[in-house]
């Protein structure tokens, strides 16, 4: 009878105890998992700006907009509205020669043009481009083009 017992309580906890063991081991030969490599995300796609931006040269003694923002391989148009005025690049109102209206020679002797001129710059390098006129300079004539990293274009 007693050994009758024994077996009857082992075949009630027979699948109990199975079940232990398969999860103890499951859980002690299960894989270790795979450290999440954290992906870079994918920088926004950009439409593509326009082209041409442009900048109203002697509207008052000023360029508008005097701070202008462009990407990579953006056109800077000026136009000329009243007469007696350059685009001279530079800093504290001294030529350093990078461009200058109206064709870019000579920088450091400006020609002033007058209302009716375009001068345009096609800016490819990232980067501050400080400028002014050098007729007007020292009345706060100046102006920069801010221009930033080329966009990835959407598809
Ligand atoms: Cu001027």
């Amino acid at each position: 009878m007693k050994a009758d017992i024994r077996i009857r309580v082992a075949v009630i906890l027979l699948p109990f105890v199975a079940t232990a063991v398969a999860l103890l081991s499951a859980t002690q030969t299960a894989p270790a998992r795979p450290t999440p490599t954290p992906r870079p995300r994918a920088t926004p796609c950009e439409h593509l700006p326009p082209p041409v931006l442009n900048v109203t040269v002697g509207q008052g003694l000023a360029f508008v907009p005097n701070i202008l923002y462009a990407t990579e391989g953006q056109t800077v148009c000026w136009n000329w509205v009243s007469n007696g005025h350059s685009v001279t690049s530079g800093i504290n109102c001294m030529a350093n020669g990078w461009f200058c209206s109206p064709d870019n020679i000579n920088c450091s002797q400006p020609i002033l043009s007058n209302s009716g001129t375009q001068y345009c710059v096609t800016f490819n390098s990232a980067g501050f481009y400080y400028y002014f006129c050098a007729a007007h300079c020292t009345m706060g004539m100046t102006g920069v083009i801010n221009v930033s990293l080329r966009p990835r274009p959407c598809p």
